[in-house]
């Protein structure tokens, strides 16, 4: 990056913002400028899930499915996304690698499954972690599956859990694996789950698909070959996690310990932006978790508080469509908004989830989006959000199909979280305390 001062620009303010800035990471400088102030948002309109491109009101749950569902999912697809590329199941392969029943003094056993995307080739591949409750051993659970940030020892202290995944961790490059085991454990409330009888499964998101930006040749990316990286709406890497998760619900499909029918898909931040998108697309998935997951994700992108479009596509144009880096300075111009991102998982439950001090992200334009996909909800015979119509205080979580809270603290998973995310699954699978 080059500078030019004229004299008469260059006061002290401002070369101290200029410097400033520049010693700040591309992210960290937008967020620094963006907009944190309400009375700033501008006006916006909606685009109306239920209104199709035609014009015609979609008044059936027939019309739903068969008419604007498809159109609002070709949208996301064309302009934000990318296509979800179909899977050749031929070439997946699983390989049971490793147990350990001893996990968590004992109340867990740890399965770690081997998924070749492409076998007989061995790259690329995934390690996806089982955690199982032992108290429900030979029989099949329901499950949380949420992909990790850092390589699946980063999960936890148990030096059992092997730091393999670590070799692909490009955010991790030269340390010691061994200097971040455990590192991200207040994320993972294993005791919590299993105690609850669930499983969480989890897999290093890096292992799908590296997150820097190399022109897509990386990865899964190589397996995408019915398309043209040059294309507007190639597969970027927001789908090719989505389409890793998917892959993961295929593995599990196979597995006599997990309940496929039962699994909830759940990501953090940029994975709570690929959880929205996996769910949307594989409607085996019979919930979805967004956590923090900020613009791209739940946060409706007309709003421009905090993150905004035009800011995550300098900082993470690897993420999204080259199409959409065309709305940075016209969003309203976008055909679609977040609510309808939302209402894509509908009729199936969806938790919305925000942080008090993750403003970044958006807090408020979150729950819009998970109050403004009610009305698909409830044409589909839900009772959507379940009459809310603010936004809660703080640790006050509300709704009913759809589920919003916005908690204490910044961006992260916290057990609070993860109290709320059982209490959901426990009302979709019916279990009572
Ligand atoms: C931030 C990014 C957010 C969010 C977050 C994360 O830098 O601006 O959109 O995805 O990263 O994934 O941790």
């Amino acid at each position: 990056m080059r500078f030019h001062f004229s004299n008469k620009l260059l006061s002290l303010p401002f070369a101290l913002l200029v410097l400033g800035t520049a010693a700040l990471s591309l992210p960290q400088a937008f967020a620094q400028n963006a907009n944190y102030d309400e009375s700033k948002v501008p006006q916006y309109v909606l685009p109306d899930p239920l209104v199709a491109n035609d014009g015609s009101k979609i008044e059936t749950p027939e019309a739903w499915k068969n008419i604007r569902r498809p159109e609002i999912l070709k949208q996301f697809q064309t302009e934000m996304f990318g296509k979800f590329p179909e899977a050749d199941l031929s070439k997946l392969k699983f390989e049971d690698v490793m147990t350990y029943d001893k996990f968590l003094d004992g109340k867990a056993t740890v399965k770690i499954v081997r998924v070749y995307f492409n076998y007989p080739e061995k790259a690329p591949k995934m390690d996806l972690m089982l955690v199982l409750p032992n108290s429900k051993k030979d029989q099949p659970v329901p499950a949380f599956l949420m992909p990790n940030f850092q390589g699946l020892h980063t999960t936890t202290d148990d030096v059992n859990i092997p730091a393999e995944t670590f070799e692909a961790a490009t955010r991790n490059k030269g340390k010691n694996p061994e200097d971040v085991r455990g590192v991200a454990k207040s994320r993972w409330a294993f005791e919590k789950i299993v105690d609850a009888g669930y499983a969480c499964v989890t897999v290093y998101y890096e292992e799908i698909d590296p997150d820097f930006d190399d022109g897509f040749k990386n990865g899964v990316h190589p397996l995408f070959t019915n398309f043209n990286i040059e294309d507007g709406d190639y597969p970027a890497a927001i789908s090719a996690w989505a389409w890793g998760l998917s892959r993961a619900l295929d593995c599990l499909e196979t597995r006599p310990e997990i309940d496929a029918k039962k699994v909830i898909v759940l990501g953090h931040s940029r994975l709570g932006k690929t959880a929205l998108w996996c769910g949307a697309n594989d409607e085996r998935f019979a919930g979805v978790v967004s956590n923090d997951s900020g613009c791209g994700g739940a946060a409706l992108s007309r709003r421009e508080f905090g993150e905004t479009v035009k800011s995550i596509n300098k900082s993470f144009p690897h993420w999204f469509t080259k199409n959409f880096r065309a709305y940075g300075d016209r969003v309203n111009d976008l055909p679609m908004d977040e609510h309808e991102l939302v209402a894509l998982i509908a009729p199936r439950p969806v938790y919305v989830a925000s942080a008090s001090e993750d403003l970044w992200a958006d807090p408020k334009g979150e729950f819009l989006s998970a109050l403004n996909a009610d009305p698909v909800y409830r044409l589909l015979g839900t009772d959507g959000i379940g009459g809310v119509t603010e936004q809660p205080d703080v640790d006050t979580p509300v709704g009913a199909t759809i589920r919003y809270h916005k908690r204490t603290g910044k961006h992260d998973v916290t057990d609070f979280d993860w109290e709320q995310y059982i209490k959901f699954a426990d009302s979709i699978f019916g279990v009572e305390r």
